[in-house]
C-alpha cells in the first residue's frame, strides 16, 4: 500500500470560488433543508428509513439494521420486496403508464421510446421467457449487451424473477466473460450478435461463443438480433433469438417474486488488488433504497424529468443511474448507444438539446474532453433545459469543473461531484445540490447517514489538508454485501485494514486516498492500492501484468498509472525480456493481443517500456511507486531500498523514448 502523502500531485487544492447553488434551483430541490445532516446523525440508523420510505415492500422489515454479524450487515432485515415490482409495477399502477421510462438514442437518427406499459410487458415476456429455459430463483443470469433496451429489459426480468444478474460490460473480452461466468457457474448467457461503434459493426456473439466453449458447465444463450442484414450470423444448439422466443410469450405476465431484503440482487465483477476479479454482491432492499434516496437527494430527480447519465451500464454507474435509481423514481432515463464524437463533437449536446434533458451525469474524463474540443461544441445549442449537473469515477480538478458549469451549465446548473464505488452501490461523497456551497476540485462532504472519514496509517483522523485512507467508519444501504468468491475475502479486501474485530468495530476501506478541509469536503486523491482508473474503467495492475506476463519471450513486467497535468489516467508497461529481444515490434504486437484477448481493448498500454530488469527490493519486490515516478516525470525519491539502482537511469531514458 502506497503512502497517501505521495498522491498530492494528481489533483490541486480546490483553488477555485466556491459556487452557491442558485435560489431559482434550491426552492425546486427534493432536499434543500440544512438539517438534513442534523437530522440523519442524531437518529442514525432510523434516518435511513426515510429512503426506504420511497419503496413499495411486500412486508415492511422488522430492523433498520442487524449488525449480529458484523461486517456482515442486514439492513431492513426481515422486510420483502421486488426490484422489478418497485421499477415499474407501482408507477404503471399509479396512472403513469404512459408516461416515458427509457429514451434509446441509438446510433445515428435511430430512437425508440419506452413508456412505463411498454417496458413492464417485455420485462414480463423476457422473465416468462428466462423461466421457460429453466432459470430459478438465486440462479445467476450473464447478461452481455451493449447499450440497448433489451439490456435494462434483461436486468428487470432476472430481478423479477429473482435471479441475480451478471452484466458484463460489451467491451471486455471473451476470457474476461468466461472467467466471469465460471466464477459466478452462470448457465444462462444473454447477449447479441453484434452493435455499432461510431458506425462500424462490431462481432459480439463471436466472443460469447468463445467464452462459451471454455466453460464446463451448458450453457443456454440467448441472442438479441441487434444488426440484422449488416451481420448475419446462426443459431447453434442451446442458443434462442431473443425476439423469437418472447414471442413465445406474447402478452404474458409473471408475478415478480418477493425477495427478502438481503436477497441477492446481482453480482458486478470489479478489478480489485490482484488478478482475479471480484463478485460484489448487493442485496436488493439496502441497494434499491440507497440508489433510490441518493437519485432523489443528490441527483434531484423528479418523475417529470428526462434524466441521462451517460455512463454504461455494463458498470455500476449504469446499474445505479441509468436503471434502478431513475426507474424507481418513475423518471424518463436516456440510453445512449453511441460515442459522444460521433457523428459529431456535439453529439451529446444535440441529444440534451431534442430531449431538453434536465439532469446530466457524466464523468470527468468526458468533461476534459468537451473542454479539449471547444466551447463551440454545446454552443450550437440549446441546452437550457439543464437543471442540475453531475460528474462520477474520477476526481475533477477546478479547470474543468469551471468549464461545466460555464459551457454546459450555462454558470446556473449545480454541479455534484460525486463519490461512490462499485463496493457502496450509491453514491458516498457529495454536495446536496439544493443545501451546500460548491467548491471545485473537492466532492463534498459525507453525505447524510454516511460516515466517510480521512484517516492515518493507524486510522486515526488526519488533520486538515493532510493526506491519508477514505474510509467508511459506519455501514450504509447500499453496501457490498459480500464478494461472489467468498466471505473471507470480502473481511480481507475492505475490513481487515483499519477495523478491530476484537472489539467489533468495523471500519470500510475504500482503496482510496484523499484529504479533508475544515468544512469536512473530501478531495479524493485516486486509488492507493494496484487499482487504475482509466477512463472510468477500473483495472487491475495485476491483471494486465497477468496478460503481459503470458505472453512468449516476456520475463517480468510492472504496470503503473501515468497521469500527469491532471489529465487522463494512461497505461504504462514495464517489460523486461527472457532474452535479448531483437524485433520489439513483434513482442510488443504480442504483448497487445495478449492483452486484448485476456481483457479487452480498454487496457491497451499507451506505452510498452523495454528494460534489462525491473527496479527491485532486496528482498525481490518489484517497486512499482518508483516506475509510477518515471512515468509521470517525478523526482524521484531515496532508490538506496534498491537492489539493482542502476537500471533506474536505464529505465528512465527508454521512457523517454
Ligand atoms: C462509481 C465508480 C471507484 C473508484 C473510486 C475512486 C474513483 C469515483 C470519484 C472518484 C474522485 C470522484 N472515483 N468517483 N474519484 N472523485 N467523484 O466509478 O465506481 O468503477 O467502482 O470506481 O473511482 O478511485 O475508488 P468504480
Amino acid at each position: 500500500m502506497v503512502d497517501p502523502n505521495g498522491w498530492d500531485r494528481d489533483v490541486s487544492a480546490p483553488t477555485g470560488p466556491q459556487h452557491s447553488p442558485p435560489d431559482s434551483f434550491v426552492s425546486q430541490a427534493n432536499v434543500s433543508d440544512a438539517d438534513v445532516y442534523a437530522t440523519f446523525e442524531d437518529t442514525w440508523p432510523e434516518c435511513w428509513e426515510r429512503a426506504a420510505e420511497l419503496l413499495e415492500w411486500d412486508r415492511s422489515y422488522d430492523t433498520v439494521l442487524e449488525t449480529a454479524d458484523a461486517p456482515f450487515y442486514r439492513w431492513f432485515d426481515g422486510g420483502r420486496l421486488n426490484a422489478s415490482y418497485n421499477c415499474l409495477d407501482r408507477h404503471v399502477e399509479s396512472g403513469r403508464k404512459n408516461h416515458a421510462a427509457i429514451r434509446w438514442e441509438g446510433k445515428h437518427g435511430e430512437t425508440r421510446t419506452y413508456t412505463y406499459r411498454d417496458l413492464y410487458v417485455e420485462v414480463n415476456e423476457c422473465a416468462a421467457a428466462l423461466r421457460s429455459l429453466g432459470v430459478e430463483e438465486d440462479d445467476v443470469v450473464t447478461i452481455y449487451l451493449p447499450m440497448i433496451p433489451e439490456l435494462p429489459i434483461a436486468m428487470l426480468a432476472c430481478a423479477r424473477i429473482g435471479a441475480p444478474h451478471s452484466v458484463v460490460f460489451a467491451g471486455l473480452s471473451a476470457d474476461a466473460l468466461s472467467t466471469r461466468m465460471d466464477a459466478a457457474s452462470s448457465e444462462y448467457l444473454l447477449t447479441c450478435d453484434g452493435y455499432y461503434r461510431r458506425g462500424d459493426a462490431f462481432n459480439q456473439k463471436s466472443k460469447a461463443d468463445n467464452a462459451v466453449i471454455d466453460l464446463d458447465q451448458d450453457v443456454e444463450t440467448v441472442v438479441v438480433d441487434r444488426l440484422g442484414e449488416d451481420l448475419p450470423h446462426v443459431l447453434g444448439e442451446n442458443e434462442r433469438d431473443y425476439h423469437e422466443l418472447l414471442e413465445e410469450f406474447y402478452g404474458e405476465t409473471v408475478e415478480p417474486v418477493s425477495r427478502d431484503a438481503d436477497d441477492m440482487l446481482f453480482v458486478m465483477y470489479t478489478s480489485g488488488t490482484t488478478g482475479e476479479p471480484k463478485g460484489v454482491v448487493h442485496a436488493t432492499g439496502g441497494y434499491l433504497t440507497n440508489v433510490a434516496w441518493t437519485s432523489h437527494a443528490v441527483l434531484d430527480i423528479k418523475p417529470e424529468d428526462t434524466y441521462w447519465c451517460a455512463a454504461d451500464i455494463g458498470w455500476i454507474t449504469g446499474h445505479s443511474y441509468i436503471v434502478y435509481g431513475p426507474l424507481a423514481l418513475g423518471t424518463t432515463t436516456v440510453l445512449y448507444e453511441g460515442s459522444p464524437d460521433y457523428p459529431d463533437r456535439d453529439r451529446l449536446w444535440e441529444i440534451v438539446d431534442r430531449n431538453a434533458v434536465d439532469v446530466f451525469y457524466t464523468a470527468p474524463t468526458a468533461i476534459r474532453a468537451f473542454m479539449k474540443w471547444g466551447e463551440e461544441y454545446p454552443n450550437r445549442h440549446d441546452l437550457s433545459s439543464l437543471r442540475l449537473l453531475g460528474s462520477v469515477g474520477e476526481p475533477i480538478s477546478p479547470r474543468p469543473w469551471e468549464w461545466y458549469h460555464e459551457h454546459v451549465g450555462n454558470g446556473d446548473c449545480p454541479i455534484v461531484d460525486t463519490w461512490w464505488q462499485t463496493e457502496t452501490g450509491g453514491i458516498a461523497v457529495s454536495t446536496l445540490p439544493g443545501v451546500d456551497e460548491m467548491k471545485p476540485g473537492a466532492a463534498g462532504p459525507s453525505l447524510p447517514g454516511i460516515d466517510a472519514r480521512v484517516v492515518g496509517a493507524g486510522g486515526e483522523p488526519v488533520e486538515p489538508g493532510q493526506a491519508g485512507y477514505l474510509t467508511l467508519a459506519q455501514p450504509w444501504p447500499g453496501m457490498v454485501k459480500t464478494l461472489y468468491e467468498g466471505d473471507d475475502r470480502f473481511v480481507e479486501e475492505y475490513w481487515r485494514r483499519f477495523s478491530d474485530p476484537e472489539a467489533d468495530e468495523w471500519v470500510y476501506f475504500s482503496g482510496d486516498a484523499a484529504r479533508v478541509d475544515e468544512d469536512g469536503y473530501i478531495t479524493v486523491l485516486g486509488r492507493v492500492d494496484d487499482v487504475i482508473n482509466l477512463a472510468g474503467h477500473r483495472l487491475s495492475t495485476m491483471e494486465i501484468e497477468g496478460a503481459i506476463a503470458d505472453t512468449d519471450g516476456v520475463a517480468e513486467a510492472a504496470v503503473v498509472g501515468r497521469t500527469a497535468d491532471s489529465s487522463d489516467t494512461e497505461i504504462y508497461a514495464y517489460v523486461s525480456t527472457e532474452r535479448r529481444v531483437d524485433d520489439e515490434a513483434a513482442v510488443r504486437s504480442r504483448i497487445e493481443s495478449s492483452i486484448e484477448s485476456a481483457i479487452g481493448p480498454l487496457a491497451l498500454p499507451e506505452a510498452i517500456v523495454f528494460t534489462p530488469e525491473l527496479p527491485k527490493t532486496r528482498s525481490g519486490k518489484i517497486l512499482r511507486r518508483l516506475l509510477e515516478d518515471v512515468a509521470n516525470g517525478e523526482e524521484l525519491g531515496d532508490t538506496s531500498a534498491l537492489r539493482n539502482p542502476e537500471i533506474v537511469g536505464e529505465i528512465q531514458s527508454a521512457s523517454r523514448e
